[in-house]
């Protein structure tokens, strides 16, 4: 384990070959019931260049509503698959004493794809932790304090990584400067997937 800063850990490896392979499996099943679409932001429109979509009772959706979570695929209209069980995994043996994971949102970065620097903060509670998962290429994930504005550092985020994200840093700004491309070869495509796990209501 690697502490980043303090409520910030990263275990490297959590992930063994095959678990990272098995899950990639199981999210290949989640998205035949629960397709990838591209969120849009809320006040401007722009389309994300990352391209989404949720696992578990609550999904996290992005548009001209507002981003919220949301029981409904918003492209299908269904229920959200369930939370592939290595990801339940991860939350019993990192997220600490918190209550079940109600959102998984997954992440997609093709080539070129980014996440802007942002706070999770669209949970009604900041108790638990975010336990996050990365899969294929290495990214660089960039994090700062609870200010916007204020110093940041980069770490980089390999394939079977775990990062958990937590206690006094929950609501630090933090994002994806960028993927670096051909560093994994676990997804055909190559590529990175993101998954975060979050507990929504207290
Ligand atoms: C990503 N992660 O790794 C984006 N948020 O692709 C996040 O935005 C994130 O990894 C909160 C906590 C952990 C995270
Ligand atoms: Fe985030």
């Amino acid at each position: 384990m690697l502490s980043v800063q303090p409520g910030v850990a990263v275990h490297p490896g959590y992930l063994t070959l095959d678990e990272q392979r098995a899950l990639v499996a199981e999210l290949r099943d989640a998205a035949k019931a629960a397709p990838f679409f591209t969120p849009t932001m809320p006040r401007t429109g722009k389309p994300f260049s990352v391209r989404m979509t949720n696992c578990g009772p609550l999904g996290w959706v992005s548009d001209a509503g507002g981003y919220r979570y949301q029981p409904l695929h918003p492209e299908t209209g269904a229920p959200w698959p369930p939370i592939p069980a290595l990801a339940l995994r991860a939350w019993r043996d990192l997220g600490g004493d918190a209550r079940e994971p109600q959102a998984c949102l997954v992440n997609y970065y093709a080539a070129g794809a980014r996440m802007g620097l942002h706070q999770d903060r669209d949970e009604e509670t900041f108790d638990a932790p975010v336990v996050s998962l990365s899969l294929g290429d290495t990214a660089v994930f960039r994090i700062g304090g609870i200010a916007r504005g204020g110093p940041t550092r980069s770490v980089k985020l390999a394939s079977g990584d775990a990062l958990v994200f937590g206690g006094e840093a929950r609501l630090a700004y933090h994002g994806i400067d960028r993927v670096l491309g051909g560093t994994s070869g676990l997804l055909e495509r190559g590529g990175r997937i993101n998954l975060t796990l979050r507990r929504v209501t207290p």
